[in-house]
């Protein structure tokens, strides 16, 4: 059994892991123990099941069975499983988006209850990108026809995705070129689908350029689309100040937690629970106040737009209900343990799911819908607070770590703070102050201790002078060790510090969350648009140390079909493949310019990429 401080680098997880062990509870570690040994067959990604002749699976000796019983390769079997990833992650960020271009459709026409147009100036400036008129309509008129354009992305028949309008042209070229510029967003995952069914699409080369071509779909076409609507109906974020870990569960208040994915929901409940008569009811039932804090994205969403604290990242999920702190876990979708239907009937903690789609054991169902979204978040918080009575004193432990960060960095915000151009920056890396950029994003893996990889990675990163942008989980790892504040910059080398103490910023900038890496695509755009170059040539770099989800794929897939060398901690189930993997590893950068590397070492992680870094600032004339 792992000892606790191999389960987590984090101070206060420890502490309810102890807790945890203590009271017999079971946790996602101990899940995972119990899963050990994996099959190798699935960690190398030669099982096929895509048809009811199998499953088929390829001896990787070399001794058994070399080809499935249609004659699929360890190569084609393979290709299609990671073809297969990449769309389900494509299609998790993408669903996400299409709720949130609905939710902004049915507000255009009055009939989404609460929601409201936030940021006029950055509808208009959408709008104008995407060759909308909205000169002598009013703000909604032009939401509407906004919607109806996005909408279209989805379901497009012909031509490319509009949303691609902020690619470099170089890139869009290149993709042209390879025949993997993006059309319809759905289009590309079904075709996915399609093409990995028994006897369609056979070449492995082939099959990977599709998942190429699906990625940017995500992030140029889906991710990006929520970022900008949820930015319209939300407000784009602005640096702010706030708090994360368990630390932020309050002793006397009601704890709320909002887990999962979507603002369109938690803006919604952290406005509920400012209600007056919530509040007094609060105090009815012997509270002190509501207290909202985020788990996994939907935290970071209300983190980036309100400074809502953070309870914590991926993994930290069931130790939040182990507090027995906590009054309601409220989930939409994506990244939420089925675990924790077992888990919170341990504790008084009622969890709720609120998404038509998703549903877990154990939950109260309260379905979400546009049209009542204030009143279904009233009666979410007001089921919490008249829980808190039954709060069990004895079985609480709310650990004292609570750490402060500064947050906040849209692109638009990074822009505002180097004084509205990015000739700052763009000086500062030229003159070597920052060596270079690195993203570095993604989840939580039982497979690493928890928060090491992230926390270590990005310490070596801006010790080295190299910027840090970050999202996800990994942001929240960042903000529990403290590297989300401006006094950060004491960890980074000399160049780094005095670019964060000129410009009151931390050396490492909280983008969002995951589908806001659409943000981290555009800050790229800007920069390489500004130099003349192409993303390829940036001197920057990308990592996701923990990852695990089928959404990191998706995510690496369009970073490295962007230009962006990318380092992956954990390793991805393609190594029964040796044509796959060479492709992956070396292959792409004469296809894309850019490759995957994997390196579970965070340092040797770090090492690759300023490696990398290096290279790019050689080939621009930089290397001063
Ligand atoms: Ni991203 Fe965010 Fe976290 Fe991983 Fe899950 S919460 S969308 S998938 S685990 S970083
Ligand atoms: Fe086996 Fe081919 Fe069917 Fe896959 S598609 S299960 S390899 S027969």
């Amino acid at each position: 059994k792992p000892e606790i401080y191999e389960k987590s680098i984090d101070l206060a997880s420890q502490k309810i892991l102890k807790k945890a062990e203590e009271e017999g509870i079971e946790t996602a570690w101990d899940r995972y123990e119990k899963q050990l040994p994996q099959c190798s067959f699935g960690q190398l990604g030669v099982c096929c099941r895509n048809c009811n002749m199998g499953p088929c699976r390829i001896d990787p000796f070399g001794e058994g069975a070399q080809k499935g019983i249609c004659g699929a390769t360890a190569d084609i079997i393979v290709a299609r499983n990671l073809l297969r990833t990449i769309a389900a992650g494509a299609a998790a960020h993408s669903d996400h988006a299409r709720d949130a271009v609905l939710t902004f459709k049915k507000m255009s026409e009055g009939e989404a209850g609460s929601y409201r147009i936030k940021d006029e100036a950055k509808l208009l400036s959408l709008a104008s990108e995407y060759g909308i008129v909205s000169e002598g309509k009013s703000p909604k008129e032009v939401a509407s026809r906004l919607a109806d354009t996005l909408l279209q992305e989805f379901g497009k028949q012909d031509g490319h995705l509009l949303c691609t309008r902020r690619v470099p042209e170089s890139r869009l070229k290149l993709w042209a070129e390879l025949g993997i510029e993006p059309r319809g967003i759905d289009r590309e995952i079904v075709e996915c689908m399609h093409r990995t069914h028994i006897g369609v699409d056979n070449d492995a080369v082939h099959i990977l350029l599709q998942g190429l071509r699906t990625g940017l779909s995500d992030g140029w076409g889906g991710s990006m689309i929520a970022t900008d609507v949820q930015d319209i109906l939300f407000g784009i974020p602005q640096p702010r100040r706030s708090t994360v870990n368990l630390g932020v569960l309050s002793k006397d208040k009601v704890n709320v937690i909002v887990h999962g994915h979507e603002p369109i929901l938690s803006e919604m409940i952290v406005e509920a629970a400012e209600d007056p008569e919530l509040l007094k009811l609060a105090e009815e039932m012997g509270a002190a106040g509501i207290n909202v804090a985020g788990i996994c994205c939907t935290g970071n969403e209300t983190l980036m737009r309100h400074g809502t604290p953070i309870a914590g990242n991926f993994l930290q999920q069931e130790l939040a209900v182990i507090t027995g702190a906590i009054e309601a876990m409220v989930v939409d979708v994506q990244c939420v343990m089925p675990s924790l239907g077992e888990l919170t009937g341990c504790y008084h903690t009622k969890f709720i799911s609120t998404s038509p789609k998703a549903d877990f054991p154990n939950t109260i169902r309260m379905e979400f819908h546009e049209g009542r979204a204030y009143e279904t978040a009233k009666e979410i918080v007001r089921t919490a607070v008249e829980n808190f009575p039954n709060r069990v004193l004895e079985k609480v432990t709310i650990p004292e770590e609570k750490q402060e960060c500064m947050v906040g960095f849209s692109a638009e915000a990074i822009l505002s703070a180097l004084g509205g151009s990015p000739d700052p920056l763009i000086e500062a890396i030229k003159g070597g102050a920052v060596w270079g950029i690195g993203a570095v994003v993604g989840c939580n893996n039982v497979k690493v201790t928890h928060n090491y990889g992230h926390v270590n990675l990005v310490k070596e990163l801006i010790k080295n002078n190299v910027l840090v942008v970050t999202t996800g989980c990994n942001a929240i790892a960042c903000a529990e060790a403290g590297l989300l504040l401006p006094e950060a910059s004491e960890l980074a080398g000399d160049g780094l510090k005095a670019v964060c103490r000129a410009l009151g910023i931390p050396p490492v900038l909280h983008m969002g969350s995951c589908v806001d890496i659409s943000r981290i695509l555009v800050l790229s755009s800007v920069l390489a648009n500004y130099l003349g170059v192409d993303i390829s040539d940036l001197p920057a770099a990308g990592a996701a140390p923990e990852w695990m989800s089928e959404k990191a794929v998706s995510i690496g897939t369009y970073v490295v079909s962007s230009g962006v060398f990318t380092v992956l901690g954990t390793i991805p189930a393609v190594l029964g493949s040796q044509a796959v993997t060479s492709l992956l590893t070396g292959g792409l950068n004469s296809v894309v310019g850019a490759s995957f590397a994997v390196e579970p070492d965070p340092l040797k992680a770090a090492e690759l990429m300023l490696e990398h870094i290096d290279a790019k600032r050689k080939a621009l004339g930089l290397d001063s």
